[in-house]
């Protein structure tokens, strides 16, 4: 398929990387479209680790464009960062509207934390697209010219200074930061460009992958508000965070895991707390990448896969992770919810009446077989396959691709 989009499906950390990692072989062009170094996954090549958080995920390939669109936030200091560690040539072009984000950012992250308890990744990312809402913010357009980049930060950390010094905390030094963020600035500079402009040229005859981070139920408008990131990581904003025509979209490709997780807080009704819990988090690494954080674990739901399916849009499926659910006895998935005495087969829009749905599961017979070598659907145990039917008969959604270990030869593309 061409031109198509890899979404998160459940709360983030789904294995997109891997996924985009492995569709990006076939692709011409990687577009990042939202959000910023709140997203994280590692990529191994020739056995290095890379730490991708802000870079699209095509910049080990020099053979593919690389965009990060409008939509997304830019700490150029990070960008400066993870860009001067790549070794490799590439291409990579960085949208003039998109918006920074600076040090007093993080600062006003880390502030409201405190009160709202939202569990962000301290990343400044709220903050930021805060500003852009308020048209207070600055765009890389601003960012690379001298006196527009000085004078945005004189007003936008003098702001910030405000509030943090009647809160108590220490005022940033701005003539520190605009000294400082010149050299960012002259380094993002080669790089800028119109990429909505470029890619309505490339999109005609050149295959784009769109890669999403986070996941849709972190989406500002139908994620678990205001339990959620402050973008849309669904493949429904990816025309107005690219600047492309919504027809030029052709498809979603929904990444799930074999079964469920969240870092931060928020409703997670499939949530486990038992030894098993446990044994899901250690033997799925399932730890963050940008914060290191433990995730919350739980069951597959398919409540959430087909909440997702309705707002983003997922023309297929890639199940990831499978390969940790060998040796669990008994699997359960999530089939509906129960909420003040009646089922539903939706996700409410209050988080307090989220958290109080009971889910109703359905259990089907585990694998004790290590699948990690596995190269085919047909080789899975039957119980295995099963299992991936079953998703695909609750969510009316094909099951494309099936991972079963960290590794590009561990993805299995079914058709
Ligand atoms: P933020 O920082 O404002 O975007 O946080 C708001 C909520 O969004 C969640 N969020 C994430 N959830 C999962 N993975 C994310 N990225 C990193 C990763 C996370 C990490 O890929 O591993 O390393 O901890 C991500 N980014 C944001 C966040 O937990 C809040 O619930
Ligand atoms: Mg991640």
């Amino acid at each position: 398929m061409k031109n198509i989009v890899v979404v998160g499906s459940q709360w983030g950390d789904e294995g997109k990387g891997k996924i985009t990692d492995y569709l990006a072989q076939n692709a011409d062009v990687v577009v990042r479209y939202q959000g910023g170094n709140n997203a994280g996954h590692t990529v191994v090549i020739n056995n290095e680790k890379y730490a991708l958080h802000l870079l699209p995920s095509g910049i080990l390939n020099k053979n593919i464009k690389n965009i990060m669109a409008n939509g997304m936030v830019i700490n150029p200091k990070a960008f400066y960062e993870e860009l001067s560690k790549i070794k490799n040539e590439y291409q990579l072009f960085v949208s003039d509207r998109a918006h920074i984000v600076l040090p007093a950012h993080i600062e006003m992250d880390k502030l409201n934390e405190k009160t709202d308890g939202i569990g962000t990744t301290n990343r400044g990312i709220g903050p930021a697209y805060t500003d852009k809402a308020a048209r207070t913010g600055m765009r890389v357009s601003s960012f690379i010219n001298k006196e527009k980049r000085e004078q945005k930060i004189r007003q936008i950390v003098e702001q910030k200074n405000k509030i943090l010094i009647s809160k108590g905390k220490e005022a940033l030094d701005i003539d520190a930061i605009i000294s400082e963020y010149e050299k960012y600035a002259e380094y993002m500079k080669p790089f800028v460009a119109d990429t909505s402009y470029l890619l309505n040229e490339l999109i005609h005859d050149h295959k784009v992958l769109f890669e999403g981070a986070q996941g849709v139920m972190l989406c500002l408008d139908h994620g678990t508000y205001p339990y959620v990131t402050s973008s849309s990581p669904t493949a429904a904003s990816v025309p107005l965070n690219t600047g492309i025509a919504p027809w030029y979209v052709k498809g979603a490709i929904g990444v799930t895991k074999a079964y469920t997780t969240r870092v931060g807080s928020g409703p997670f009704p499939s949530e486990m707390f038992d030894e098993l819990a446990q044994y899901i988090r250690e033997t799925g690494r399932e730890y963050g990448t940008s914060t290191g954080r433990p995730r919350r674990i739980g069951w597959l739901d398919t409540v959430v896969i087909n909440y997702s399916k309705r707002v983003s849009g997922l023309s297929y499926l890639a199940v990831t992770l499978l390969d940790v659910l060998s040796k669990i006895k008994e699997l359960k998935i999530v089939v509906s919810y129960n909420l003040d005495g009646k089922e539903i087969f939706n996700v409410p829009s209050d988080y307090e009446d989220f958290l109080r749905c009971e889910p109703n599961f359905i259990t089907l017979p585990g694998w004790d077989e290590d699948i990690t070598q596995v190269k085919s659907f047909e080789e899975l145990p039957l119980n295995a396959q099963k299992y991936i039917e079953k998703i695909e008969e609750l969510t009316g959604i094909k099951v494309a691709i099936f991972s079963v270990g960290p590794d590009r030869n561990q993805t299995i593309q079914r058709f």
